[in-house]
């Protein structure tokens, strides 16, 4: 009989990705969603089965991890071999706004996961994955970072992941649980969500490119990070959890990009190069060439600063080590930077061009959020 896992967030970018995988490799997925007043399944809708069939290998379960009862009964009714825990009120700027919220579903939502599983004795049986981030390292100690350099929490996200990453430790040394950190670098793909920084982009040069937005307003785009892709990272996850014993992993690619050149490779991908001039909140980014005289002209204002989108205490510098993955987990990412950014530009061109036909034959469908 194939292994059952349980992920939270499993209808997240990660969580998607992460079913495909389990899946192919013959699990039975169970995700725990929460309840909402729209549906909320659309990355994972491809993998959904009729509950009324026999022999289902992907369920889903109402749940939050801010629940622990609605926790216990899920982990209790499907005792699972392991537990990927990838829930979470997941970005940094908002995490200013619902700083309580985010410590509750972050940093007490995994000690929920851990202590179901302490308190239904399946501590021998259950190995658990902890979702942790590079956002722990927050104010530059060291780099590259890796597994040992010292955590320096910039926000109230990274802060509540810092609980997080220490209760799974404590839980692995204190009752000898299978409990592993994976501290994974920035990881993107199509499916990120709208508002994180690579997909606001992708997003929005598609439609400049298709005469549909005018200006992208961004935050700090001196800002560095170590991009890889989100398929290579759960990858990861998997394989952090096949290992004879419990250990933390740095998940990274080893490469630092500026957001200012993540958005200069975005439009390349739209025929469009762009040049930047100015600085600080005055700095905006126009069409230096194209090969689209129509929407995208020599001289054109495309890019805007905006001080809404500045942190308060930013994470300016990230890039990783992975030398420890690579050498015991044989883990190896296949996409680079590059590749990514092709992937995403391709995507959002594409999605954007149906919506284009749509609005011109008088449909509207796509929401804007910011
Ligand atoms: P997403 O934001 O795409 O997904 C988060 C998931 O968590 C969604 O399924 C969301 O549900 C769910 N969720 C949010 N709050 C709760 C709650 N209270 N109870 C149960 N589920 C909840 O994140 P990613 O897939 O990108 O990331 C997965 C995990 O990895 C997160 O924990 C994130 O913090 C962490 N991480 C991500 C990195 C990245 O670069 N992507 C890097 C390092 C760590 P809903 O769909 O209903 O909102
Ligand atoms: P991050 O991702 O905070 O690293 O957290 P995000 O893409 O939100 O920001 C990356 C960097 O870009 C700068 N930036 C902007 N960011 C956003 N979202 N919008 C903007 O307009 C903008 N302009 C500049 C940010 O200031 C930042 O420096 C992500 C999340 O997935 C976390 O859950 C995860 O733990 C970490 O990655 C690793």
């Amino acid at each position: 009989m194939g292994k059952k896992a349980i992920i939270t967030g499993v209808t997240g970018q990660d969580g998607a990705y992460l079913s495909e995988l389990l899946l192919e490799k013959g699990y039975e997925v169970h995700g725990i969603k929460r309840r909402s007043s729209l549906f909320n399944t659309d990355r994972i809708d491809h993998l959904y089965q009729d509950p009324h069939e026999k022999n289902l290998n992907f369920k889903l379960h109402y749940g939050d991890l801010t629940d622990s009862t609605n926790l216990i009964r899920i982990i209790q009714d499907v005792q699972p071999d392991e537990i990927y825990n990838l829930g979470a009120m997941s970005h940094v700027k908002v995490s200013f706004d619902a700083p309580e919220y985010t410590a509750n579903a972050d940093a007490i939502g995994t000690l929920r996961v851990l202590e179901a599983v302490r308190l239904l004795g399946l501590t021998e049986k259950t190995r658990i994955y902890q979702a942790s981030t590079s956002e722990l390292y927050g104010l530059v100690q060291e780099v590259p970072q890796k597994e040992t350099t010292p955590f320096y929490p910039r926000s109230p996200y990274g802060v509540a992941k810092l609980y997080a990453y220490w209760i799974t430790v404590n839980y692995r040394e204190a009752y000898n649980m299978f409990a592993c950190n994976g501290i994974l670098f920035n990881h993107e793909s199509p499916l990120r969500g709208e508002t994180f920084v690579t997909r606001k982009i992708t997003r929005a040069v598609a439609q400049i490119s298709l005469g549909m937005q005018d200006k992208l307003y961004m935050g700090n785009i001196d800002a560095r990070r170590d991009w890889g892709h989100a398929k290579d990272y759960v990858e990861a996850q998997w394989r952090i959890l096949q290992q004879d014993e419990p250990e933390d992993f740095v998940i990274a690619t080893g490469v630092t990009t500026t957001v200012r050149d993540f958005i200069k490779m975005s439009f390349a991908e739209v025929g469009a190069e762009l040049e930047f001039k100015g600085s600080g909140v005055d700095e905006k980014g126009y069409i230096k060439s194209s090969n689209d005289p129509v929407n995208l002209p020599a001289g054109k204002e495309v890019v805007a600063i905006d001080p809404k989108y500045f942190r308060p205490t930013e994470v300016e510098l990230l890039i990783g080590d992975p030398t420890k993955a690579k050498t015991k987990l044989g883990w190896e990412p296949q996409y680079d930077l590059a590749a990514l950014v092709k992937e995403m530009m391709a995507a959002d061109v594409e999605l954007f061009r149906k919506n284009k036909l749509l609005k011109d034959a008088g449909y509207e469908i796509l929401k804007q959020h910011e």
